[in-house]
């Protein structure tokens, strides 16, 4: 039978858990990037060699790239795009040479992922990363003061934003800030306040479906390259899966991803199947989409998120949550034996729990939290797997 390729995320030799202890949770593969080359430069093969002999070192195998960042100049066709794009081309190159051939990205306008609440105490005295709705339209609304957002909302949802702002003192307004657009680990940028305005000022006039000829222009020059060295790109869907800030999104549901895959259909255009950021959306049903787009599905984030009817989620344990975590390892198991392939699966973001709560991680990248979770899922997966008949 293929089981999960289990896999773990490490940021480098910065990254506060180390690949000795990383090895001792029992994953084979580690999920990595180079995240000392600035946005947009090509990544040297030696520099690739180097990392893939510090992780071998531990006896574990670099086998996925999360991410090689996409440019924004890239997304919004401004400035040197096309030199990026020519630098992706041979970054794609170069992992091939050194046997890499799983590379995560996103089109995620400005920022990669959001959340207002990195540390939000649970009832069991762990803590998770949260999403409140009220705190982000304060923080557009109030904070960043963005001009359209008062047309955008309605006067129910400025009054409790306003409400939510007030109750704020500035040590709270200055957190907001920082978790909003500071930068949360992979991102690999970081922002003021009025930098960030600024790079909002660079997508007027970018609405979505300009956003998304983009993406479609930047994988018809990518794919050709990606397909014949053997990499497949997959991209990781928008989190939140919905417009924040007043920026398009192009990668929330099935369906952004079916038109991905109908005008750009080569065989590298693959998709990184994230239960937690596609879960948000109650349109979206997980299950049924790692059926269709498992052939194209070749890295899965596994996690879990728990919605309330205002907008508010908050990152619950792997196996519970409002993701069908029983459907969708089943669902993984039977398309992976169809496609005779293991595919690459990493427990995303875990809580702050015993040990992490006095040590140092990046936001959800805990060790225990982690670890609690790959665990669940692959007894999970035992469960399910013995009960199989392939
Ligand atoms: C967050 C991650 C994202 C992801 C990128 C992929 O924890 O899932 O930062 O790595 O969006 O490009």
């Amino acid at each position: 039978m293929y089981l999960m390729r289990e896999s773990w995320r490490w940021y480098g030799p910065k990254d506060p858990i180390s690949l000795d202890f990383i090895r001792q949770t029992g994953v084979t593969d580690i999920v990595s990037a180079l995240h000392h080359i600035p946005n947009g430069e090509v990544w040297p093969v030696e520099e690739i060699r180097k990392r893939q002999a510090e992780v071998a070192e531990y006896g574990l195998v670099w086998s996925v790239v999360e991410s090689v960042p996409v440019h924004e100049h890239i997304k919004t066709q401004t400035g040197e795009y096309l030199r990026y794009i020519e630098n992706y081309k041979q970054t794609l190159r170069n992992l091939a040479e050194c046997g890499i051939r799983c590379v995560t990205y996103n089109f995620m306008p400005v920022l990669d992922w959001t959340r207002t609440d990195l540390d939000y105490r649970l009832p069991d005295g762990s803590t998770c990363l949260r999403f409140e709705r009220a705190a982000l339209l304060a923080f557009d609304l109030f904070i960043l003061k963005r001009p359209e957002a008062f047309q955008e909302f309605s006067p129910e949802d400025i009054e409790k934003a306003r409400r939510r702002f007030e109750a704020m003192d500035e040590a709270e307004i200055h957190k907001l800030t920082r978790t909003m657009i500071a930068g949360l680990p992979g991102s690999e940028e970081s922002f003021t306040l009025e930098q960030f305005r600024a790079e909002l000022e660079r997508y007027r006039g970018i609405d979505a479906e300009k956003l998304r000829a983009n993406l479609v222009f930047f994988l018809r020059e990518i794919c050709p390259v990606a397909d014949e060295a053997g990499v497949r790109m997959v991209i990781h869907p928008d989190d939140p899966p919905y417009p924040i800030l007043g920026l398009p999104r192009i990668l929330s549901t099935a369906d952004d991803f079916r038109r991905l895959i109908a005008a750009v259909p080569n065989p590298s255009n693959g998709l990184c199947l994230c239960t937690g950021s596609f879960g948000i959306r109650k349109d979206n049903d997980l299950v049924a989409m790692m059926y269709e787009f498992g052939d194209r599905t070749d890295f899965v984030h596994f996690r879990s998120t728990k919605g309330d009817d205002e907008g508010n989620y908050f990152e619950d344990s792997h196996l519970a949550g409002d993701v069908n975590m029983y459907g969708m390892m089943k669902a993984l198991l039977e398309v992976q034996q169809k496609r005779r392939f293991r595919i690459f699966c990493r427990p995303d973001h875990g809580h702050r729990m015993c040990d992490d709560l006095g040590r140092q991680s990046n936001p959800g990248y805990s060790l225990y939290g982690r670890m609690r979770g790959i665990a669940e899922l692959r007894g999970l997966q035992a469960g399910i797997a013995g009960s199989l008949s392939f």
